[in-house]
């Protein structure tokens, strides 16, 4: 069996300081609903004016750009590049999430840029990223996938959420109503890491996600007689585990009840040890009073490529 860990929760352990980074017009709307601690970014003050974030930065287009085209290295060494309002932006946090649609200029190029920042300041650092349906031009797309193969070598972890799958989970809903339907799917990850992770579990967290930065989402729900063989199987039908799952290599699996018992989240790991082979695993738990009778399974699973 591959190695497994648990996140902490220890009783003392205090809550990882996470902040939650909209990038980009998708961006934004994607933080909009969360409680957490937020800033929006964007080149265009139309994106800002509608967020509620607490913290809101306008960047120029060319001073996005041109910290874009600085080597990496020299970003790492000097983040003052960007200014220091926005290298402050990461004090006192262990956990961002960088939430983006690839495609246009201020998510795609902003994604890139603060995942440098954040590893310079020593954050942890997950992109949580739209990619383009292919209904949408051949530029966007071709620009979304070479940014995202960019964010796949140089972050921590980059989820991929591709629009198109979206539409065998809600098939036939209009674009606005398949774009809100994407950004609470894709908060979803940002809440269970949230509920479980201390300021312990970071350096954990890392280590068991390594050199496996491709990230993709699956959740599962179920009630009744057999609800852990079923949690597990619709987690795993998730339409973005279109790979071979015996090929991911790290897993981030969080089981929520309204009361958690030991027992239950053992069987889910044995269920999916059959499915995951040589997955590294880190995995928590925690209560949600609101499920009632289900639970529930989320799992970011990550192969190295
Ligand atoms: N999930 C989700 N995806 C979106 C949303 N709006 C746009 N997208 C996707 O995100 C991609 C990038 O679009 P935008 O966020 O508008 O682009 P931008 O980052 O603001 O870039 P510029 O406007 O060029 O600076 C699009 O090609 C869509 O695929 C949204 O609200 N939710
Ligand atoms: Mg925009």
């Amino acid at each position: 069996m591959a190695e497994r860990l648990r996140f902490s929760q220890s009783p003392d352990g205090q809550n990882a300081r996470t902040k939650l980074f909209g990038l980009g017009s998708a961006g934004c709307n994607m933080i909009e609903p969360a409680t957490y601690p937020k800033v929006a970014v964007s080149t265009s003050s139309a994106d800002l004016d509608r967020s509620g974030a607490e913290r809101r930065i306008l960047l120029g287009q060319d001073r996005l750009v041109g910290a874009y085209h600085t080597d990496r290295s020299v970003l790492k060494q000097m983040p003052s590049i960007v200014g220091h309002e926005v290298m402050d932006l990461f004090n006192n946090t262990d956990l961002a999430f960088l939430m983006c649609g690839l495609g246009g200029i201020s998510g795609s190029l902003g994604t890139k840029v603060f995942s440098t920042l954040a590893q310079s300041k020593g954050t942890l650092e997950i992109v949580l990223a739209a990619t383009p349906f292919s209904a949408e031009s051949t530029r966007r797309r071709e620009f979304a996938k070479r940014i995202l193969g960019e964010l796949l070598e140089t972050s921590a972890v980059c989820v991929e959420f591709g629009n198109d799958q979206l539409s065998t989970l809600a098939p036939n809903v209009p674009l606005s109503k398949a774009f809100s339907l994407m950004n609470s799917i894709m908060l979803r990850p940002v809440m269970e890491l949230c509920a479980t992770a201390s300021k312990l579990d970071i350096g954990p967290l890392g280590r068991v996600i390594g050199d496996s930065s491709y990230g993709r989402f699956g959740l599962g729900m179920a009630r009744g007689d057999e609800r852990v063989e079923r949690v597990v199987d619709e987690a795993l039908s998730s339409p973005w585990f279109d790979y071979d799952l015996a090929e991911t290599d790290a897993g981030i699996v969080i089981y929520s009840s309204s009361d958690p018992w030991d027992k239950e989240m053992e069987s889910i790991l044995g269920s999916l040890d059959s499915h995951l082979p040589r997955c590294r695993m880190i995995c928590g738990s925690y209560a949600d009073p609101a499920l009632g009778d289900r639970i529930r399974l989320s799992l970011i699973l990550c192969r190295t490529l």
